[in-house]
């Protein structure tokens, strides 16, 4: 019995001696480890829209001896707005005050690059703060704060109201917010279409928030005078996040849709008759046409006059918002006071006076008014005249005098 362990052991002694001459390697591994060159984790882009979800992703560096093995981010997001990752056996649970998911798949190869993300139902904030973890093999975990989503910053700012009106020159936008916790300031885009991602930023200069960091909103107005008159546009609202700060793009976790906007110059349209003779203290009826495509008409002018000049004419307004006609007094400088259509009553100036009684306004399609006039001419306010025609609408723009025709008024002598 002696005999054979004697036998064993030398035979066991001969084997390691030649294992460890054959494989150096081991003996040497043994005697100094090899450094670990721990992984790394970079932030590519994020969150970017991707139909239907807000994606983030990350590049790993695997390193060596061991490769990374597995990546955990620490979200405040809960588990069920993650809703797709790059890797299909991805794991989330609960973890504390925030949740973790895990990656594993396509690791476990040294120096390599490995491209994960996931996709959010939610437009988070971005901010330097989101935890993660990187496992190599036994190796203690790598751990550090990386650009994610955030979660207690608000989103796009709450619109209280918003609107887009026509105004003097261009189209009026209009937004009143809620509060403006986070929000820096604002910009706004513009497209012919009603799709973000043609759309072009049309304020050169951030529009600074009112009130920063209050809990209590702001009115805004801006006035787009690139707008092109009879063009409808789409507006979008970008509010520029305290951390985030302004860019090129719209972020679009930051847009609010506006809707589409537009605005017109009034205009003159025509007056029958356009040309004949009358004589004066007889009714002579003018049918004039006037359009404001976006609606906003407010004033219009009948001018019957050798030149486009209230003095020495006979010109009659009608107001859209009140009903009224007016004529304008030249003794005086002045619109006299106006009055209803449907009321026996005249309103007199040198040149004349409008039977009011007999005269009406009638809207039609499209923003067009029709306008009749009865006028009878003074004794003396004789001679070749013009039909101007002027509309003024509630922004401000004016048509200016535009010729439409030519009257004469006989003498009676
Ligand atoms: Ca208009």
């Amino acid at each position: 019995m002696n005999t054979t362990i004697k036998l064993d052991s030398k035979l066991l002694l001969i084997l390691v001696t030649l294992v460890a001459l054959l494989v150096p390697g081991v003996a040497a591994a043994e005697a100094q480890p090899a450094a670990t060159v721990p992984g790394t984790l970079t932030y590519d882009s994020g969150p970017v829209f991707v139909n239907p979800g807000y994606q983030w992703t990350y590049t790993v560096f695997t390193g060596r001896q061991p490769a990374v093995s597995h990546v955990e981010f620490y979200l405040c997001v809960p588990c069920n707005e993650i809703i797709a990752t790059s890797d299909t056996r991805s794991e989330c649970k609960k973890s504390g005050d925030r949740y973790m998911l895990k990656f594993e798949t396509g690791f476990g190869v040294d120096n390599a690059y490995v491209t994960v993300w996931f996709v959010l139902s939610t437009p988070r904030v971005a901010a330097n703060t989101v935890p993660y973890g990187l496992k190599s093999g036994t190796e203690p975990m790598v751990l550090g704060t990386i650009r994610g989503p955030v979660c207690d910053v608000p989103m796009a700012v709450t619109l209280r109201d918003s609107s887009l009106t026509p105004g003097k020159g261009g189209v009026v936008v209009a937004w009143e917010t809620a509060s403006e916790v986070s929000t820096l300031g604002y910009h706004l885009y513009r497209s012919r279409t009603n799709d973000i991602n043609t759309a072009t930023r049309i304020t050169p200069q951030m529009i600074f928030s009112e009130a920063p960091g209050s809990i209590m909103g702001a009115r805004y107005t801006y006035t787009d005078a690139t707008a092109m008159a009879g063009v409808t546009y789409y507006y979008w609202l970008e509010d520029i996040d305290i951390m985030i700060g302004p860019g090129d793009a719209p972020y679009l976790p930051n847009v609010n849709a506006l809707g589409a906007g537009r605005w017109n110059m009034p205009r003159s349209l025509k007056v029958n008759p356009y040309r004949g003779a009358s004589l004066p203290l007889l009714g002579q009826r003018f049918n004039a046409f006037f359009q404001d495509k976006d609606g906003d008409l407010a004033y219009t002018y009948l001018l019957v006059n050798s030149q486009p000049t209230l003095q020495g004419g006979l010109a009659v307004r009608y107001e859209v918002a009140t009903g009224l006609f007016s004529v304008y007094d030249q003794r005086l400088n002045q619109w006299l006071p106006g009055i209803a259509p449907g009321v026996r009553a005249n309103l007199e100036c040198p040149a004349g006076k409008l039977n009011v009684y007999l005269s009406s306004a009638q809207p039609g399609s499209s923003g067009t008014l029709k306008i009749t006039a009865m006028i009878r001419f003074g004794a003396r306010f004789t001679g070749q005249k013009q039909i101007w025609l002027m509309a003024e609408d509630a922004a401000g723009n004016s048509s200016g005098w535009v010729a439409h025709g030519n009257w004469t008024i006989l003498s009676l002598r």
